[in-house]
């Protein structure tokens, strides 16, 4: 029977395990990437792990994230992260080289390696036919430390592309639309693997659009296979060498297939605040808009900027909208720079910012109270853009200069001929901005500025869990819910206990201070629990905080995998009612924890304040058993588990 690209690359990488759908595997990692906002605690991780070097092929620390530097705390954080870097043979993107995926993808990314990344967005690299993954800082650590990566599984989903794209319509559209039919948790435990005639008419950045937005999706990645396109773009970047064909068999097997006619899709938009509640963009035809955005990791390449700056030529940027264009990369910023599609930008009275993530994390930006802000960005979940009650939709770059050009949600179709887009055939490459690690690593000095805290460490495991329920939410929380980011907050990302005081802080801005004067506690939760970004943060400060025990209807991949990482035990409710019956501010009680845990994967619990008994499911592994038990991973490998 044939496989499918994602089997291959899986059998290729597989340490132990085999590939049936929902059975536990761990691969190697050839690549790893991290973002300054993962990335101090995950090289903080590496170190308490006590090699001396990463054992991967290669290992790149970008910083992309914590660019604003109202104090001294980021500017702390990027020296931590360049010198430590260079002591433990990490490449170094330094601030301003470009946002870790479109740079990754530019100079790094290759077809059939696999790629661990502490940031959820990682799968864009699944553009150029890379198995290409995002977990908590802590999996990269490990992974870094030549140790495999443990999944689940997944099932392999085919997404068939037919067709040709029409006029105005783009990859973020066909990413929109399959997040309209599937929903923010339709690929949770899948792989999206794409195939079908369409292929062929997207390019590799475009492709990485589709990828990067399946993180949205819930996704475990998402691939396509490698041809003639990636030979093109690879050729582009100087990488030929980089090229191997991938693919899929003929007749390759799939747990499901979905088929899209693109040449039936038309401009679509997410209106807020989740990325699936998508719309044709001509139902909100007339919705006054503030502010509109083009960049993010999503689309800010060459393309991206380019066709930006054509619509805009020439023209003025509607008098009450504020538009903001980030370049994703020095190259595509060098490049808009020399092609004189920068001077059309700025002549349209768009605001440049540097290449990095910028509004997209609440970096600056923050829209004006209950305004209107469309951006070509991929999450727009409340309260991220650093206002609570801004409005954020997400469309692709051409509808958002159709609104900056309008002042008014309008189908770009309407602005007559699309523009007609000739790249160069040739770029300038400059790695100028990519430090190598030191050839004298033991001559190298860490330099940590006060920001940088020591990492805290869980306690292993108690005989009994008493606690209260800290906090009862609902369906679809994300990780930006239970750790704001933002301009305020993100800079702390090095130090937990400041960062603590901030958990859960725009649902209920007592959450901190309840769990510290209760000496820690429960938090129970709906379905897909913790998707969005892989900020272990949202683990790893509840944790700090003495949160023991997380009960949901369900979790969302990497969240789950983070919290049992700092040793939070993860449960789900057997009998969906027992969700309603129990109340914030209720004692529960589970005796016999790990007796009961080792002697299967149900245990009971007890309401003790309404007396009700539930059945809670606790679906782990032997080894994540045991790093439950120890406290986490960090104490579990340092103990000499694998
Ligand atoms: C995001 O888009 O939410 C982030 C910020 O890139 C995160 C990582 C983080 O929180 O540092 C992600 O996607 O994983
Ligand atoms: Fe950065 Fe936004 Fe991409 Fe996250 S989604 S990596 S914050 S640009």
């Amino acid at each position: 029977m044939g496989m499918n690209l994602a089997e291959k690359i899986i059998k290729a990488h597989l340490v132990t395990g085999n590939l049936k759908a929902g059975e536990d595997i761990a691969i190697k990692i050839d690549q790893t990437l991290t973002q300054d906002a993962t990335g101090t605690m995950a090289y903080l991780q590496f170190e308490a792990l006590g090699l001396k070097k990463v054992k991967t092929e290669l290992s790149v620390s970008y910083v992309d994230h914590n660019m604003l530097q109202a104090s001294f705390e980021n500017a702390d954080d990027h020296a931590f992260l360049q010198t430590i870097a260079s002591k433990f043979g990490v490449y170094f993107s330094r601030p301003g080289n470009g946002i870790c995926h479109q740079v990754h993808l530019e100079r790094f990314g290759a077809p059939g390696k696999t790629l661990l990344g502490s940031d959820s967005h990682t799968p864009t690299n699944g553009g150029l036919g890379m198995l290409a993954i995002g977990a908590g800082g802590l999996d990269v650590a490990v992974a870094m430390g030549g140790g495999p990566f443990y999944l689940k599984m997944p099932e392999i989903v085919n997404i068939r592309l037919k067709g040709k794209l029409k006029s105005y319509v783009t990859a973020k559209d066909i990413i929109l639309e399959i997040l309209r039919r599937l929903s923010v948790k339709g690929g949770v435990g899948k792989i999206i693997e794409y195939s079908g005639s369409g292929v062929v008419e997207l390019t590799v950045p475009e492709r990485a659009t589709i990828t990067n937005m399946g993180a949205e999706l819930g996704a475990t990645t998402s691939i396509f296979p490698s041809d003639d396109r990636t030979k093109e773009y690879l050729r582009m970047q100087k990488r030929f060498k980089d090229f191997v064909k991938v693919q899929a068999d003929k007749d390759a097997k799939y747990a499901e297939v979905i088929e899209i006619d693109l040449a039936k899709l038309e401009p679509m938009i997410a209106q807020p605040h989740s990325p699936d509640k998508v719309v044709p963009v001509k139902q909100l035809k007339g919705t006054k808009v503030q502010q509109v955005c083009v960049g993010s990791c999503t689309n800010s390449s060459l393309y991206d900027l380019t066709v930006t700056a054509k619509m805009l030529k020439g023209k003025q940027i509607y008098p009450d909208v504020s538009m903001t264009v980030t370049p994703g990369s020095k190259q595509v910023f060098e490049a808009i720079a020399k092609s004189g599609a920068l001077a059309d930008i700025i002549a349209s009275g768009a605001r440049i910012i540097e290449s990095a993530c910028g509004p997209c994390i609440g970096m600056g930006q923050a829209p004006a109270s209950g305004s209107v802000s469309i951006r070509s960005f991929n999450r727009n979940f409340p309260g991220r853009s650093g206002t609570k009650d801004a409005n954020v939709y997400l469309a692709s770059p051409e509808t958002c200069v159709a609104a900056a050009l309008t002042g008014y949600i309008t189908d770009p179709r309407k602005l007559g001929k699309e523009p007609r887009i000739v790249l160069p055939k040739k770029i300038d490459i400059d790695d100028s901005g990519i430090i190598p690690p030191s050839k004298n690593p033991d001559k190298v000095e860490v330099i940590r500025g006060p920001n940088i805290a020591p990492l805290p460490i869980n306690t292993p495991m108690s005989e009994m869990l008493i606690g209260e329920i800290l906090l009862k939410v609902g369906d679809n929380i994300t990780t930006d819910h239970i750790m704001p980011a933002g301009a305020k907050v993100l800079p702390l990302r090095s130090n937990v206990p400041r960062i603590a005081e901030f958990v859960y802080y725009q649902v209920d801005p007592e959450f901190a201070k309840r769990a510290k004067e209760r000496s820690g506690g429960f938090i129970v939760g709906g379905d897909n629990y913790g998707q969005g970004s892989s900020r272990e943060h949202a683990a790893l400060a509840p944790m700090f905080l003495g949160v023991k025990l997380v009960i949901t209807k369900s979790f969302a991949r990497i969240h789950l995998a983070n919290l049992i990482n700092f040793g939070i035990l993860p449960a789900t409710f057997i009998n969906p009612a027992d969700y309603d019956d129990i109340k914030q501010g209720n004692q529960l009680e589970i005796l016999r924890v790990k007796e009961q845990i080792k002697a299967g994967d149900t245990i009971e619990s007890e309401n003790k304040t309404n007396g009700h008994k539930y059945l809670l499911r606790v679906n782990l592994t032997p080894r994540q058993r045991e790093i439950i038990f120890a406290g986490g991973l960090l104490n579990y490998t340092r103990a000499g588990g694998k």
